[in-house]
């Protein structure tokens, strides 16, 4: 079994980091933890990576990531107004 591929995003007002490393084909996760009420990131989600997670302040949430597609996938809030993006290289 390949190692898992863990990543941490603080939340604070946009996402730190806000770019994102991958290697394809290694499983992975992404663990967002919103630690302000600044602007409106209390949802995040992605339709490339078919995820929609409610982010409770403090609360580290977890999403799995399929690495099976190299590529460069988007993530936002729930309004889509702040962005985010997943580099998964080859
Ligand atoms: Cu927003």
């Amino acid at each position: 079994m390949e190692k898992t591929q863990t990543v941490q995003v603080t939340v604070d007002g946009g996402y730190a980091p806000q770019e994102i490393h991958l290697k394809q084909g290694q499983p992975a996760t992404i663990t967002f933890t919103r630690v302000s009420s600044r602007g409106c990131l209390d949802e995040v989600q992605s339709t490339d990576l078919a995820f929609k997670r409610a982010l409770p302040l403090n609360q580290p949430t977890t999403v799995t990531v399929a690495t099976d597609q190299a590529g460069t996938f988007g993530f936002s809030c729930g309004m889509d107004m702040v962005h985010g993006k997943v580099v998964i290289d080859r």
